[in-house]
């Protein structure tokens, strides 16, 4: 959701990653562990690095999204492996099981709170990087891709096969599909479609035993779990068969920016009746809010103003699109030449800030997005915010360095969805997702780190009457640790309890009970998987 801003901060937050020397999570190699990782490797064996490799680092760093888990304080694997096909992987984890190392697996690397390759424990990393072949089969309405496949590079596999069908994720072409399906998974087609995690037709999946199940051989309660329960907790996702959708030729986007000077205000508050509820399905109108400074003294003096982004994606042509906001919404102003019609695999680069006519290979690229120094954090929101509720947020972020809202609508295919039918659990009622952010530049140091990090915490607290309530709801794909932290007698504990129905509503119980079944010694473990008992346990480390 935030792709676009960092296009914008792209020049501000140019870094380079990892040229400090780094702390390793445990001092003595584990060798033991490398035998069993040669005796079990019958055909080929993975890549394993070590930190004394030059191609560690690297490697580590290519994919750490969030430069806050990029420090030299931030535990680091003891080994680093790299399979580059699916048999070298149940040894993997087979061996860490037995010598008592935890395991990380990374897709993407865009969980926000780095959980893909960071621990507490002693650990190996597997960066599935090279596992991310992708067969489409038109014919069949489908496509395995494997789990270290991107965003973009499933978008532009399906594009290179067919101009009408489509795939409804999300914008970010950077994203892995392992982390963001077994989380939810929402793009601007959320309305007419769902999440990414309904249109998922089978997986291939590593258990604890160290067994390569299907979807025959998992069981429906697993394969229930992995669809919005986060595949963490379960084990390693190899594959994703997922479902194509249909998609016209052409579809059309159109990006429009307003200020507070241009009424954005007033424009946020009809967006948020019209959005939502008076346009058809084909129709996503993203709302993204920052601060710009002001080029113009005539109104206001020269300063910073909050400045609101409308980003249009309509499943239809141009001139279909102007008649109905031309009928619904006239105040946005939109015309022809606001518009620009592309195809599917077009609009995405289009959407996410890319100018006009850049080639659609930019989607292969698993670099194309510069990384960041963020923290976000996540709400669901099922009535309007008023006008005042608004105003308060403007003051806040008039105070902040780079402050971001994004708020996707929630409404149509993906609310009429029962609730209990995948794991993912956020469903009728709710009016939009929103994303909260602020970004900071990583060098600031810790004291600022701290400062912005406490400012989007006031910002949470500020928002709590105008949100979901009971349980305030949050969405997995942006994870945010500080859910249910408490603090007992100084030190500092993490609630399930809380931060459990919170992810997954009612669906809490039954991930729980899968987990007991599937993962009974909780090997696959990390800060927020689904535990197996609600106990509180203390948290230390990387947790802010
Ligand atoms: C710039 C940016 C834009 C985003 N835009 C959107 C958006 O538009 N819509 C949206 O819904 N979300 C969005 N997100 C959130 C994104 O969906 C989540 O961060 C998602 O979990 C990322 O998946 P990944 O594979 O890249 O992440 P990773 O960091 O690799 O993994 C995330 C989690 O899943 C686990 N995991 C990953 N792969 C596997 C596997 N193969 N087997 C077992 N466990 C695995 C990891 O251990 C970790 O716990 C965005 C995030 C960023 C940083
Ligand atoms: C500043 O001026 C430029 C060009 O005149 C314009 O495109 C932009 O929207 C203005 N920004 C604001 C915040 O008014
Ligand atoms: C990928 O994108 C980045 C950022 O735009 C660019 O610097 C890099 O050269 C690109 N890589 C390739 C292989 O095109
Ligand atoms: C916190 O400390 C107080 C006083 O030392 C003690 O009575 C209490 O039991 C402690 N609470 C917990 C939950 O440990
Ligand atoms: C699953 C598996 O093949 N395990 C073997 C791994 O190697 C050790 C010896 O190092 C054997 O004892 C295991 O049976």
């Amino acid at each position: 959701m935030e792709c676009s801003t960092h296009a914008i901060l792209s020049l501000l937050l140019f870094v380079l990653v990892l040229t400090t020397p780094c702390k390793v999570s445990s001092a003595s190699p584990n060798s033991a562990f490398l035998k069993c990782l040669a005796s079990n490797s019958s055909k080929s064996k993975p890549q394993v690095y070590d930190p004394k490799s030059p191609f560690y680092f690297p490697i580590l760093g290519s994919s750490i999204y969030n430069l806050r888990f990029a420090s030299s304080k931030t535990p680091k694997p003891l080994y680093l492996i790299t399979p580059d096909h699916e048999s070298q992987v149940p040894s993997i984890v087979v061996c860490s099981k037995k010598h008592g190392l935890k395991i990380r697996v990374r897709s993407g690397g865009h969980d926000y709170e780095g959980l893909s390759y960071t621990s507490n424990d002693p650990f190996v990393l597997i960066d599935l990087i090279n596992l991310r072949t992708i067969d489409v089969d038109i014919k069949d309405n489908s496509a395995w891709v494997q789990a270290g496949a991107s965003l973009g590079e499933v978008y532009h596999r399906i594009a290179e096969k067919s101009g009408v069908h489509g795939f409804p994720a999300g914008a970010c072409p950077t994203v892995g599909v392992g982390g963001h399906i077994s989380g939810g998974g929402f793009g601007a087609m959320v309305r007419k479609y769902g999440m990414a995690a309904d249109h998922v037709l089978d997986a291939r999946l590593i258990n604890a035993k160290g067994e390569i199940l299907t979807k025959e051989t998992m069981g429906k309660d697993l394969f229930w779990a992995i669809r919005g329960g986060g595949v963490a907790s379960f084990g390693v996702l190899l594959a994703w068969k997922i479902k194509l959708v249909r998609v016209p030729p052409i579809v059309t986007i159109s990006i429009v920016d307003r200020t507070l000077e241009q009424g954005a205000t007033d424009l946020i508050q009809k967006w948020q009746s019209v959005a939502v509820y008076e346009v058809p399905e084909e129709l996503q109108i993203l709302l993204q809010v920052g601060v710009v400074d002001r080029n113009t003294t005539t109104k206001g003096g020269l300063g910073r103003t909050i400045q609101a982004t409308f980003r249009l994606f309509f499943l239809g042509r141009a001139k279909q699109l102007i008649q109905l906001l031309e009928n619904k919404f006239p105040e946005l102003g939109i015309k022809k030449k606001d518009c620009v019609e592309t195809s599917w695999a077009e609009s995405v680069v289009n959407f996410i800030g890319f100018p006009v006519g850049t080639p659609v290979d930019i989607l292969l690229n698993r670099t194309s997005m510069p990384k960041a120094t963020f923290k976000v954090k996540p709400d669901f929101v099922t009535r309007p915010i008023p006008k005042i509720g608004l105003e308060g947020i403007w003051k806040r972020f008039l105070k902040e360095e780079s402050p971001e809202l994004n708020i996707g609508v929630w409404e149509g295919k993906v609310n009429e969805i029962p609730e209990k039918k995948i794991a993912f659990p956020h469903r009728a009622g709710n009016m939009y997702l929103i994303q909260y952010g602020s970004y900071w530049n990583e060098n600031e140091g810790k004291v600022a780190s701290e400062k912005h990090i406490n400012w989007i915490r006031e910002l949470y607290d500020y928002m709590t009457p105008y949100v979901s309530k009971s349980p305030r709801t949050a969405y997995l794909n942006f994870r945010d640790l500080d859910l249910g932290l408490v603090e007992i007698n100084g030190t500092k504990y993490s609630d399930p309890s809380i931060w459990g129905p919170m992810y997954f509503k009612s669906n809490f119980e039954r991930l729980m009970k899968v987990k007991g079944d599937s993962d009974p010694d909780n090997f696959f473990s990390s800060e927020q998987s689904i535990p197996l008992t609600l106990n509180k346990y203390k948290v230390h480390g990387f947790y802010p």
